[in-house]
């Protein structure tokens, strides 16, 4: 928050004041939660979105769309989406369980989704609408109850909440006519016509925008006081008096909030989706992508060995980090609420690198060269680098061999300087190494690098 600004107005000038405050640059790495009533059909097809199954099930309408087979096969013809709102029972939810999780991961921050594109609110609706999972499905407000666990038990861990600013067929929206995107789509049941499918809770209430988007945003930010508002797909929308209200409540408590590029507005960050930079941006940037190799969603048809493991979320993680970028990575709890094993288990694999190796992470800065991406001809190893005022790391992503570590480029190690390696029981001792001008060499026995996994931070 720029210290010239004492009140946000709604206007583009006062707001492009705003920017991403320190702590997110300094957090890194979040946990993205994809979790409503898709949670319960849980599939798709490979390279589809499995929280898009209500989507999909109506696109495209022709007989080979394999949602509506799968959907044919599994529930039969009568059955329509928001059938599945009963299903979404959240029965064994533990927020507790939950935050803890998110921090022995190593995360700093989590975002949770809390309306997806199809309307199903996780939070307290007031009387914008009925479609909530208080009133439906679990009947428990688990924004709420993740929001202010993560505040009493986690205080450092950052709360974050997504939200849909479209809703593809609230009958409201779609008097936006909002261009190509989805939402003009007929929300019939596939080849089930005459059925119409129910938008079950739906409100009379006017206007989409002033009388549903706004006020359950406002909602998020002054009552659920969230941290982060990761807003989804801009279209029409009132950010200007939303973003206003957010910063101006945070600022009066003394805290710091951000927004992400999909509120329609000037962002604090870019928010590349399943894709990261080649190279270092100067404009704060998050990458988001599953730990399912194609969905944020729950996907029942992904093997267990297909979700992201230790090495590719760590390496992942240094690599858009020595980029400027945070990491927020996904995953997508069952319908009754638990964390399924393999991205649980891959989870704590990350984290325990993390508490030794945290130091290369958090609260460091990217080194200036562009000499951060790959250069397999030149280094004996891939590797990336971070800063902070006093260090200088070199992540190096494949196991060192041969008792040496040798990066071909210029570094700003200097005479007197102490290089460590990282490892689970503390820092080694101190290495001897040697520079020039064009490269650094570093001696290291084979046995210090073997207790490592992952990644090899010096
Ligand atoms: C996209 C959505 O359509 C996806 O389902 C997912 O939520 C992703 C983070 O943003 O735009």
């Amino acid at each position: 928050t720029s210290p010239l600004v004492e009140q946000y107005t709604a206007d583009a000038e006062s707001l492009s004041m705003h920017e991403a405050p320190a702590w997110f640059n300094g957090a890194k790495y979040g946990i993205f939660v994809h979790w409503g009533v898709y949670s319960y059909p849980a599939w798709a097809p490979k390279n589809e979105y499995a929280e898009w199954y209500d989507y999909y099930l109506h696109n495209p309408p022709d007989a080979s769309n394999p949602t509506w087979e799968h959907h044919l096969q599994t529930y039969g013809p009568h059955v329509v989406y928001d059938d599945f709102i009963p299903k979404f029972t959240a029965s064994q939810f533990n927020a507790s369980a939950w935050v803890d999780l998110f921090d022995r991961a190593g995360a700093k921050y989590f975002v949770l989704v809390t309306k997806h594109h199809d309307g199903f609110a996780l939070f307290d609706t007031g009387n914008t609408t009925n479609r909530n999972s208080l009133l439906l499905g679990p009947k428990r407000d688990l924004v709420a109850e993740l929001l202010q666990t993560a505040k009493k038990e986690k205080p450092d861990l950052h709360r974050g909440t997504y939200y849909s600013l479209p809703e593809w067929f609230n009958p409201d929206f779609q008097k936006y006519g909002f261009g190509s995107w989805p939402g003009g789509l007929a929300h019939n049941a596939f080849n089930v016509s005459p059925l119409i499918e129910p938008y079950t809770g739906h409100v009379d209430i006017g206007d989409y925008i002033q009388d549903l988007q706004l006020p359950q945003m406002v909602d998020l930010a002054v009552k659920y006081d969230t941290e982060i508002m990761w807003c989804d797909i801009g279209g029409p929308h009132n950010a200007l008096e939303f973003s206003a209200a957010f910063y101006n409540h945070a600022m009066a408590q003394g805290r710091q909030v951000t927004i992400n590029d999909r509120c329609g507005l000037l962002p604090d960050w870019d928010t590349p989706e399943y894709a990261t930079f080649g190279s270092i941006q100067t404009q704060k940037w998050e990458s988001s992508e599953g730990m399912d190799p194609f969905s944020y969603g729950l996907n029942s048809a992904t093997n267990a060995s297909e979700y992201k493991n230790g090495t590719t979320i760590i390496q992942t993680l240094v690599d858009i980090v020595s980029k400027n970028g945070n990491f927020l990575l996904d995953i997508g709890p069952t319908a009754e609420g638990t964390i399924i094993e393999p991205e649980m288990n891959n989870l704590l694999d990350a984290g325990s690198w993390l508490k030794y190796a945290g130091g290369c992470v958090y609260d460091t800065e990217y080194w200036f060269s562009g000499s951060q991406d790959p250069n397999p001809e030149q280094d004996t190893l891939p590797a990336r680098f971070t800063t902070t005022p006093t260090t200088f790391c070199i992540v190096a992503f494949s196991q060192p061999v041969g008792g040496k570590v040798t990066i071909n480029k210029r570094l700003p190690i200097l005479d007197g300087d102490s290089i460590v390696l990282l490892r689970p029981q503390g820092p080694s001792a101190p290495l001897t190494w040697n520079v020039d001008a064009t490269k650094l060499v570093i001696d290291v026995a084979e046995s210090e690098v073997a207790q490592v996994e992952f990644a090899w931070a010096f």
